[in-house]
């Protein structure tokens, strides 16, 4: 039976690896040699490797003596390797417990044999059963049009006969020198469909990205430099020679146009780029649109002024081409050419809370605060599906209409509780204030382990979107250190407490609450319990658009508390689902379309909710909270990971069964005065800065005095 040497080249991978070298121990091929090329890791990553190759003693480990690159960790693997056939695998990557037992079955006397490759940004699963197929093309390039090596099983005779080895000068597209003289030397390329490898896309670029992650300049040179080696090398091989010009034109029409259009290369990199389209086929280069052949024309003079203009223009039209195809790109063309660049109007304040679905939390207060004192501004709201009726009559503007970029593009000042979009580049001098939506329990961003959920570039989009922000409000030194750390944010924080909880200190707030509670049809005589939920993760059916099943039992709780309460039920903003509580009119109260939930902490006087700040917030009225965690060990464990413990330092008992609820709320005053102590130590914590003047202090600390 012929032996596999799988290397691993492994650099910072700590939190991949189990899933990596886990899949390659479980291989039902046993017959294996697997060489983990440790290539200068931190630690932690080292500390990972050494105790994983424990497990399985067909494991070696060699550690380079600092990080020399993949290409060079792959040539070491190769040098040890005493296998017959060899297989390259990434320490991000994993493949299923039958790949190798497939690919050696079917590699018979090809001297080669590939699998198919899938990205994936879901959470580690098991394969499914697809049958497996080998397939011959007659055009053996169209193999490595990929341009890696991975995810093949290749003959170590070989290798050696042809001397492959990886380049050792570049990061990026080392495999570039072993590929070619692969593809160049064998005689035929099989592919065996349905035998899978699984790539990893990693969601977090910003604090430990993958080689294709780097910076995008440093890619293309990369590239450069090996096209130039090989294109040289290669001088006699028509196959050859065209597999690499074609490669080298699919870089320049995908990233280098982009990329050099707002760059500008330095003179040694200029002169390499030169250097290489001057080696390009004239037959593929005359295959080309007139517009590439123009500035390949003047890179080749070495006008490298002319050359950038040229792509400039190349990309303006490109943009103004998709702009035509429909009405929002057609606006967001405006926003960055037209609006943006217009004179900015110095006194305009946009205003945005949840991505326009309601007028609420903090930028309300806020505007609501500048609408009284600070006349001279104009004030813009924008809004998701209807207009609302807003104190001062504010402009108010539909997302993503004409009109939201137009104000957004001129206006100074923006204020939103959740990001704006990444299309939306911010001009000079303009002036965001990020108000965020809660003093954090679950788990934010760079915090979090891996996000799977929605959208797997998520803390790349989040990292771009917050680099915006001017200012970040916090409501306590919890938060602060929280944002700093989990938002990677660096610039001023706004330290006066929440805007959205200055009403709960309002001398008038109990008139307030009354006026509410009448306005809303709640019967004046009852006490009112808001239950106001958060929202799953896994539970979706698309992007911002979750699930949500009641569990709380409304028949009982309206036979057992039905005379004295009533229920107010306020799901969170990203649920789709509308509860249906048609049975329960007089009793149960669905608030979830209501525009500012602070209303309803007023009027309550018993909160029940779960992992949702909303408690954070409630306690400033220091009305008991009950906590309704059904499904805690899953959400805390699998799902985000919490900040706090909270089964230690929440000011309310964790509750599990409608049961439960009921027992507790029949015995509120027990409760109020078994978390005295708790509640008291939970309010020193987060809501002392909290004075009911922050909409105040951040306007003035932000807009300064008066004009
Ligand atoms: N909210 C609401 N109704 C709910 C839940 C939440 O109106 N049933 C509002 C509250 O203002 C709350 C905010 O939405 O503070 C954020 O809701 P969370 O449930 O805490 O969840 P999330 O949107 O994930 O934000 O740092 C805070 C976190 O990012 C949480």
């Amino acid at each position: 039976m012929n032996k596999i040497s799988v290397i691993i080249p492994i650099y910072n991978t700590t939190e991949f690896l189990d899933d990596c070298i886990g899949s390659v121990s479980e291989q039902t091929y046993r017959n294996l040699e697997i060489l983990l090329i440790n290539d200068g890791s931190d630690e932690e990553c080292t500390k990972k490797i050494i105790s994983l190759a424990k497990n399985d003693e067909r494991i070696e480990v060699h550690h380079l003596s600092r990080r020399k690159g993949v290409g060079c960790a792959r040539n070491y693997g190769l040098e040890i390797a005493t296998g017959q056939y060899i297989y390259f695998l990434d320490s991000d990557d994993y493949i299923s417990k039958e790949t190798l037992q497939e690919l050696v079955e079917n590699i018979g006397d090809y001297e080669l044999i590939s699998g198919q490759i899938e990205e994936i940004n879901k959470e580690p699963s098991e394969v499914g059963n697809s049958k497996t197929e080998i397939v011959v093309d007659k055009d053996k390039t169209r193999q490595f049009n990929n341009k890696s090596v991975l995810h093949r099983l290749i003959s170590k005779a070989f290798i050696d006969k042809y001397q492959l080895r990886f380049n050792e000068d570049v990061r990026c597209y080392s495999d570039l020198a072993f590929v070619v003289p692969l593809m160049i030397n064998i005689t035929k390329a099989p592919q065996l469909l349905g035998c899978i490898y699984f790539k990893r896309f990693r969601n977090d670029p910003i604090s430990n990205p993958s080689l294709m992650q780097s910076d995008m300049g440093k890619i293309i040179i990369d590239f450069i430099t090996i096209y130039n080696q090989l294109r040289d090398k290669y001088q006699q091989n028509d196959e050859a020679q065209s597999f690499l010009d074609k490669q080298f034109l699919n870089l320049y029409r995908n990233e280098i146009i982009g990329y050099a259009s707002i760059r500008k290369f330095s003179q040694v990199e200029f002169d390499q780029l030169r250097s290489a389209v001057s080696k390009l086929d004239k037959k593929q280069l005359a295959k080309m649109p007139l517009m590439i052949r123009s500035e390949l024309k003047q890179l080749i003079k070495g006008k490298q002024n002319l050359f950038s203009k040229l792509l400039k223009v190349h990309v303006n039209l490109g943009l103004l081409r998709r702009g035509y195809r429909s009405r929002t790109k057609m606006y967001l063309q405006l926003y960055r050419s037209l609006f943006t660049k217009m004179p900015m109007k110095e006194n305009y304040v946009v205003f945005e809370s949840f991505l326009g679905k309601n007028y609420s939390d903090s930028p309300k207060y806020i505007y609501e605060y500048m609408q009284k004192y600070c006349p001279e501004y104009k004030f813009v709201w924008i809004y998701a599906d209807q207009r609302r009726e807003i104190p001062g009559n504010p402009k108010q503007v539909k997302r993503f209409s004409f009109a939201y970029y137009y104000y957004l593009g001129r206006s100074k000042y923006w204020v939103s509780n959740s990001r704006l979009p990444k299309h939306l580049n911010k001009r000079k001098g303009n002036i965001y204030i990020q108000t965020w939506h809660g003093t954090p329990l679950k788990k934010l961003v760079f915090d979090m382990k891996d996000v799977y959920s929605a959208n797997p570039n998520y803390k790349k989009d989040f990292y771009e979107q917050s680099r915006r922000w001017d200012y970040l409000v916090s409501a306590n030194q919890y938060s602060s250190d929280i944002f700093r750390r989990a938002f990677k944010y660096s610039k001023p924080m706004l330290e006066y407490g929440y805007p959205r909880n200055d009403i709960m200190y309002a001398e008038n707030r109990d008139q307030i609450a009354k006026s509410i509670k009448a306005k809303l049809g709640i019967p004046a005589g009852k006490r009112v319990i808001l239950y106001a939920p958060t929202w799953r993760d896994d539970e979706y059916y698309g992007a911002g658009k979750y699930k949500f099943s009641l569990k709380l039992d409304l028949e009982r709780m309206r036979n057992e508390l039905g005379e004295d309460y009533v229920v107010i039920l306020r799901m969170h903003y990203f649920i789709a689902d509308n509860l249906d509580i048609g049975d329960y009119s007089g009793f149960a109260f669905n608030f979830s379309k209501y525009d500012d939930i602070a209303d309803l902490y007023l009027i309550s006087d018993i909160l029940i909710t779960d992992y949702s700040s909303v408690f954070f917030d409630y306690a400033n009225l220091r009305r008991p909270i009950l906590f309704f965690t059904y499904d805690l060990e899953k959400y805390r464990d699998t799902l985000r990971g919490f900040y706090i413990d909270i089964e230690r330092e929440v000011p309310g008992p964790l509750l599990k069964t409608s049961g439960d609820v009921i027992n507790a709320i029949k015995n509120i005053e027990k409760i109020e005065e078994e978390y005295r102590g708790k509640y008291k130590a939970f309010t020193e914590r987060f809501c002392s800065w909290e004075k009911g003047v922050a909409s105040e202090q951040i306007v003035k600390h932000v807009f300064g005095p008066k004009k």
